[in-house]
């Protein structure tokens, strides 16, 4: 079927296969930053999408779906729920991820699921080699698929392979840990290209190189958006580098200055009581995302008399996560109690001081939200990079605002105008949230937000893509002079 001079290859497909209340089945768009910045590059190539649709045993012939392009093969790759027990709850959610962010949960090193996490990458790598034209390239995305540029070399020589990881890569002291540490490097040494969101996590990965598999690698400083790095391994040369992902700025501007999502931002202040400072966190309900570390925070805030309960609220939007595996219940459990304690300690009848919402809001509700926010609260522990915050900076229409980020993000090191956190320093964090709230508007405030939004409106998600290809084989400049 070799057919696609572009391939993709994500955990999932850019649809998921939904079931309606009839009890069929039907396609729904998933959404998302990567989807629209590789959707115009697919298109204009032919391109293919190989993913998994999201539910177990569905195996659906190659199609394609008008959201995502006519021109465009989705390629499913067909899971079982014993594979979606080990593969995906196992060794994505409950090894790779706690392990990748620092510890933060205790991973699981469980051996039957590796063997699975094998078998279904090696499945990744099939489909892939079979939809690739001669000489096509192919991006892996993401640490559920480590094991595909290796596997997908061996069977096709000819590609030209890159590998983007969307989460931090973490400290050597820590990745030695895994049991399978050097199939892991190997695995990614099978590309041309590995991509970081951080020149700190492309150098955790050359000295690995070097350490577990004796590659030979130069000593480049590896910076932002800089030239990658070189590691030479049996002949071949893996380059590595950092490209931070971005947000398609235009297109959340453009909803920033829609007059509908201001009148909405209105009402939403309105309804929750014209608070003089509104605050807002918006993450998946995750323990790498740091909401009880901002929780702390804002509660000495309101027990001093820094901010005052009659007038200030928390917004946080918690969006349903990975509920199966353990530490995510007990993360939701952690928070809520907090939650609970706040509003028990601090609300009034009919002005809680925490508006919760544990589901997902629809897309068409988070901007008017962004714009509702005085002060917009990125705390995570651990996070690659960190598209909330990005997405606040680039919706928002005018200088006022102000946004409170982790360190800890990949974000910070290009947001550096934020007002800078250590998540683990709850007096940092609290002093850094009422600094916020004072500037906002202000003219120190402004002059950060003018900073941080100039950052974002010039280095969008469609530039990031266009780097990475670039990168990997100068097939970026073709697109672009296509455009
Ligand atoms: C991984 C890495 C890296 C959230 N709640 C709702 C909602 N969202 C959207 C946000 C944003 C996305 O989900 C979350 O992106 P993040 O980057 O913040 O975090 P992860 O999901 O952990 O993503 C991360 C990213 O990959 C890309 O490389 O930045 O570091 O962990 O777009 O807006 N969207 C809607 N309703 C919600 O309730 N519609």
């Amino acid at each position: 079927m070799s057919t696609a001079d572009l391939v993709v290859v994500a955990n999932r497909l850019p649809v998921d296969l939904v079931t309606g209340d009839d009890g069929v089945g039907r396609w729904q768009a998933a959404p998302g930053g990567l989807v629209s910045a590789l959707a115009p590059a697919l298109r204009r190539r032919g391109g293919a999408w190989v993913g998994w649709p999201g539910v177990p045993d569905a195996a659906p012939e190659p199609f394609a779906d008008p959201d995502v392009g006519d021109d465009v093969t989705l390629f499913p790759v067909t899971l079982d729920a014993d594979e979606i027990d080990a593969h995906y709850e196992g060794v994505a959610n409950a090894m790779l991820w706690p392990l990748y962010h620092d510890l933060i949960a205790t991973p699981v090193y469980d051996r039957g699921w590796w063997e699975v996490h094998r078998r279904v990458n090696a499945r990744f790598a099939d489909a892939a080699a079979e939809v690739a034209a001669p000489g096509a390239t192919v991006w892996v995305q993401d640490y559920q698929l480590q094991l595909v540029p290796r596997m997908l070399r061996e069977r096709r020589p000819d590609l030209r392979i890159g590998f983007f990881l969307h989460i931090p890569f973490p400290p050597v002291e820590l990745f030695a840990q895994l049991p399978w540490r050097t199939e892991v490097v190997e695995g990614l040494l099978g590309a041309d290209l590995v991509g970081f969101h951080t020149p700190g996590g492309a150098r955790n990965f050359r000295w690995l190189a070097q350490w577990l598999c004796g590659a030979d690698v130069d000593d480049s400083p590896i910076g932002l958006r800089e030239a990658p790095g070189e590691v030479r391994l049996g002949g071949r040369t893996t380059r590595v580098g950092a490209f931070p992902i971005s947000v398609d700025s235009a297109a959340l501007a453009d909803r920033g200055a829609d007059p509908a999502t201001a009148e909405r931002a209105e009402e939403l202040r309105a309804g929750l009581g014209d608070p003089e400072t509104l605050l807002l966190g918006v993450d998946r309900l995750d323990y790498t995302k740091g909401i009880q570390a901002r929780l702390e925070a804002y509660g000495e805030l309101l027990a001093d008399g820094r901010l005052d309960p009659a007038s200030t609220v928390l917004v946080q939007v918690a969006t349903p996560s990975r509920e199966r595996v353990d530490a995510y219940q007990r993360t939701r459990d952690e928070v809520e109690r907090t939650i609970g304690r706040l509003n028990g300690d601090h609300a009034d009848l009919g002005r809680p001081v925490v508006h919760y919402l544990h589901r997902p809001l629809p897309p068409e509700e988070l901007a008017p939200l962004y714009l509702a926010a005085d002060v917009m609260l990125v705390t995570p522990l651990r996070d690659g990079m960190n598209l909330v915050a990005k997405e606040y900076l680039a919706t928002r229409p005018d200088d006022t605002g102000a946004l409170v980020l982790s360190e800890f993000t990949g974000a910070a090191e290009e947001l550096t105008e934020a007002w800078t956190v250590n998540p683990h320093d709850v007096d940092g964090v609290s002093s850094a949230i009422a600094d916020a709230a004072a500037a906002t508007g202000s003219d120190e405030g402004r002059a950060r937000m003018s900073a941080l939004r100039a950052q974002v409106r010039d280095h969008d998600v469609a530039r990031w893509a266009d780097a990475f290809l670039e990168a990997l084989g100068g097939q970026a400049d073709e697109d672009r002079a296509r455009r």
